[in-house]
């Protein structure tokens, strides 16, 4: 009995165009052979598929073929939102309280190197009166994940059942968690898979990996930031906008008012980079402080939430709300609050919370080793590339080059200098935090590489936010139609 006529009995019967096996049966090489020859999938074959994926019936070649096949063919709008609609149904939907409705938000990134913005902005969202259940990833490439950065806080717990998260939201308003076994597990198969098929960049298995586990949260509103630039998943602002907008798309069309923002990502946001280092400078920003760039990453993703969800009037009226929540401390507290409901003993959360940076620092704990590079010759820093960053770190042991494998929270750096600011040659422009391996010439070449100088007078940094996406269906859109 081959695979296909294996898992046949409890498909649906095929339609006049579906992909049938001489038996009038749906098949799965028939489906895949669809794709490969970019034909277009009905919605019965796509729930097909993806029933198959998630009950473990298919050999890890069909599911590889086949995704190598959207890859290589893409998707029409309708099978994407199909494809969506299957994976999110693949597992199950969390419920919640009927009071909490139109409340419940979230926020995504496709990720981006010094990326933390979720630490503040889930609180801060808190703070404004918003419930945020939040289920987040970890490291991908060369870019840190929330989950790994919570992680460096001794005693945090990740991993919570559906019935916990309701708990901690009813308590504390919010929670950032791993994602459970029984939500989206046709995500979970397919995504091992496009790691090790070269299919991770296929917009059509982006938007249904990211917007399932939307769909799953069931909640209300939805920001995304989407990165573009030599750092980010997809180089070219309009590369990004196209996955922003099959986002917004399917977001909107399956009952999330769903925006997006696209945000530069061609040098690490925020000075610090590495787990350790980036939840002490969240924890700036939750006290109001911090760099400017991660502050209007915050400010603006969570405005726009703000709005979208009727908290706010307007988006520059949202961005004051949370700009407000970071200054009053009321951000800082729920961020507290959250730690101590995930795990973290009282006295920690306070000494990371209420602390100095070296109570701070004695609760993450200090690499063993800093190095401070310097200017090897003296201009206006024009970027500071993240890629060579990020890859050195990774090296040193911040990332993962296998799943599974510990990573070292204290390995990190922080820039000293910022976008176009004048360096004198010979200044310290970074320091490197290491244990084992300890940093090597080799290291320090290519961290040198990074830093871009030119002869040219100072200038103020770009804004990281370049464009809004804003949802589809929301009232002031309609008006201004
Ligand atoms: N995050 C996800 O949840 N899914 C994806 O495909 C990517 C990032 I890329």
């Amino acid at each position: 009995m081959s695979f296909s006529e294996g898992i046949s009995d409890s498909a649906p019967g095929p339609t006049s165009s579906a992909a049938p096996n001489p038996s009038g049966r749906l098949s799965i090489p028939e489906i895949i052979r669809k794709k490969r020859d970019g034909e277009n999938l009905q919605q019965d074959e796509i729930r097909y598929f993806v029933q198959a994926v998630t009950r473990r019936a298919l050999q890890d070649g069909q599911i590889g073929a086949m995704l190598m096949a959207i890859r290589l063919q893409g998707m029409e709008p309708n099978e994407i939102l199909a494809l969506t609609r299957e994976m999110a149904t693949s597992g199950r939907i969390l419920e919640w309280p009927e009071k909490w409705r139109g409340l419940l938000v979230d926020k995504h990134s496709t990720g981006g190197v010094g990326d933390k913005v979720s630490l503040p902005l889930v609180p801060a969202l808190v703070a404004c009166d918003c419930k945020v259940p939040m289920i987040s990833g970890r490291g991908l490439g060369y870019t840190g994940g929330t989950l790994d950065k919570l992680e460096s806080v001794p005693g945090f717990v990740v991993s919570q059942s559906p019935e916990q998260m309701k708990h901690i939201l009813e308590a504390v308003g919010c929670c950032i968690v791993e994602q459970s076994q029984e939500l989206v597990p046709a995500d979970k198969v397919l995504y091992a898979l496009r790691d090790v098929t070269a299919t991770v960049d296929s917009l059509p298995l982006i938007t249904g990996s990211i917007m399932s586990k939307k769909v799953a949260e069931n909640i209300s509103a939805l920001v995304l930031d989407v990165k573009f630039g030599s750092a980010a998943l997809y180089p070219t602002l309009e590369s990004a906008q196209q996955l922003a907008q099959s986002l917004v798309s399917v977001g909107t069309q399956l009952k999330i008012n769903t925006a997006a923002v696209l945000s530069r990502m061609d040098g690490p946001l925020g000075r610090r980079v590495g787990h350790s280092l980036e939840v002490l400078e969240s924890l700036e920003c939750l006290e109001g402080r911090g760099p400017e760039d991660l502050r209007e990453l915050v400010t603006t993703l969570g405005g726009t939430l703000l709005w979208q969800c009727g908290r706010a009037g307007s988006l520059p009226e949202g961005t004051a709300h949370i700009a407000r929540a970071l200054d009053n401390g009321t951000a800082l507290r729920t961020f507290q609050a959250m730690l101590q409901a995930q795990g973290v003993e009282a006295d920690v959360a306070r000494a990371l919370c209420a602390g100095t940076e070296e109570q701070r620092l004695q609760v993450l704990r200090r690499a063993q080793a800093q190095e401070e590079l310097v200017a090897q010759r003296g201009g206006t820093v024009q970027q500071i590339l993240a890629l060579p960053l990020a890859r050195t770190l990774h090296g040193l042991g911040a990332g993962r080059t296998q799943k599974g494998q510990a990573i070292n929270h204290r390995v990190g750096a922080e820039l000293l200098v910022s976008v176009g600011q004048r360096v004198r040659k010979g200044s310290p422009w970074i320091r490197i935090h290491y244990e084992s391996p300890a940093l090597s010439d080799a290291d320090r070449h290519s961290l040198q590489g990074a830093l871009i100088l030119e002869d040219s007078e100072p200038f103020a940094p770009s804004l990281k936010v370049v464009k809004t996406i804003l949802p589809q269906t929301h009232p002031e859109m309609a008006r201004r139609k």
